[in-house]
């Protein structure tokens, strides 16, 4: 077995034992979810609305009826594969940018999902009364999640810490997901095709889904509640990074000031947060994450339009008509390069 062979029996097998290991009570709790199989090919339990991994349940409860905020806590949230890893660099960076000396940014040696973690993909996973206090070497503590909104502890909703989310148009998010969960998958089990896929994620399907539900949870409440949740998008974040990296510094409370501008501190935590720079970097190239995952399996193309390489025509079509009806009168919307599918591609 190669290395790539062993973290991928390592993340399936995580995801079984998880069930195995749960008590009695618990078993009999989650009988009466719902259940479908993941892409990856564990399973999904439909609790309070959404899908829930298997490997997540229990520590997603455990966060949700635990997890006390400080006021000066960020949350890092986000749906899976709409720009979470970039996210957690790019706030990483900016909030503490005064406290480390620039060539020693803890970026260059740790992944970003170590220096943000997850709380249930990593925090709670293995412990329902995870220690917080020196959970991060910096202050605030940053955190990060793929809960819905109306999910989360009320501790969050409550206090006044902040929350950063990122949003993707759906047909990168699905691409980006199915060549995910295509690598995780048992190599026993053949990968999910990409109609099955679709189908799938047309019903809302996907962990942490319906995405739809999710993206809009957050969207309503960054509109009620501007100053506590700042709403991004994947794709106004490529096409102009510099602006939006210093509204979301003034959101953080930690404003860049002229001299920073003057020297080009914006540009820097830009570069050094790029998919090239990233992905290149030796850490980001080995190891495996707590939740199983490898660590080059947050990095592919990085890029806005992909879908146009895998999705038919039908398929388009079928999404633009579910956009337009999810989104409607929401005044959410997506950028959408308007690309013709070119073909059928396989994972
Ligand atoms: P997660 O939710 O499982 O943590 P997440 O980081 O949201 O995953 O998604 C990974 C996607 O972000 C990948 O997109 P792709 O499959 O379309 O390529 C990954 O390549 C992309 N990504 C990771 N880091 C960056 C970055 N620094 N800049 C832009 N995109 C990035």
């Amino acid at each position: 077995m190669d290395t790539a062979e062993i973290s991928k029996a390592r993340v399936v097998s995580k995801s079984h034992d998880v069930e195995s290991s749960w008590d009695d009570e618990f078993k009999k709790l989650v009988q009466s979810f719902p259940k479908e199989r993941s892409w990856a090919g564990s399973n999904l339990y439909f609790y309070q609305g959404f899908w829930r991994p298997s490997l997540v349940l229990k520590a997603f409860i455990s966060f949700q009826k635990h997890f006390q905020a400080f006021n000066s806590d960020v949350i890092v949230a986000t749906f899976p594969k709409c720009g979470t890893t970039w996210i957690k660099a790019l706030t990483f960076s900016t909030l503490y940018r005064n406290q480390f000396p620039w060539d020693e940014n803890p970026l260059l040696t740790f992944g970003p999902h170590q220096l943000v973690r997850f709380f249930e993909y990593d925090l709670y996973l293995n412990n329902p009364f995870p220690d917080l206090r020196n959970v991060c070497a910096y202050q605030p503590r940053p955190f990060s999640t793929h809960a819905p909104y109306a999910t989360l502890p009320t501790s969050i909703k409550d206090s006044g810490c902040k929350i950063v989310y990122i949003c993707r148009n759906p047909m990168d998010m699905f691409i980006s997901l199915w060549l995910f969960a295509a690598k995780l998958r048992d190599k026993n089990r053949e990968s999910l095709s990409l109609g099955e896929a679709f189908d799938k994620f047309y019903h809302g399907i996907s962990g942490h889904g319906p995405f739809f539900d999710h993206v809009l949870g957050y969207w309503k409440a960054s509109e009620e509640n501007p100053n506590k949740i700042l709403f991004l998008n994947f794709e106004d974040l490529k096409e102009d990074m510099d602006s939006h990296l210093k509204i979301w510094a003034m959101f953080l409370g930690v404003p860049f000031t002229d001299d920073e501008e003057k020297q080009g501190v914006v540009e820097k935590i830009a570069k050094i947060c790029s998919f090239e720079n990233l992905k290149e970097l030796e850490v980001n190239k080995k190891g495996v994450h707590t939740s199983g995952v490898p660590h080059p399996h947050f990095f592919r193309k990085g890029e806005v339009g992909d879908w146009s390489n895998y999705l038919t025509p039908f398929m388009i079509e079928c999404l633009e008509k579910l956009i337009q009806e999810k989104l409607n009168g929401s005044g959410l919307t997506f950028k959408l390069p308007s690309k013709t599918a070119n073909n059928i591609a396989s994972p």
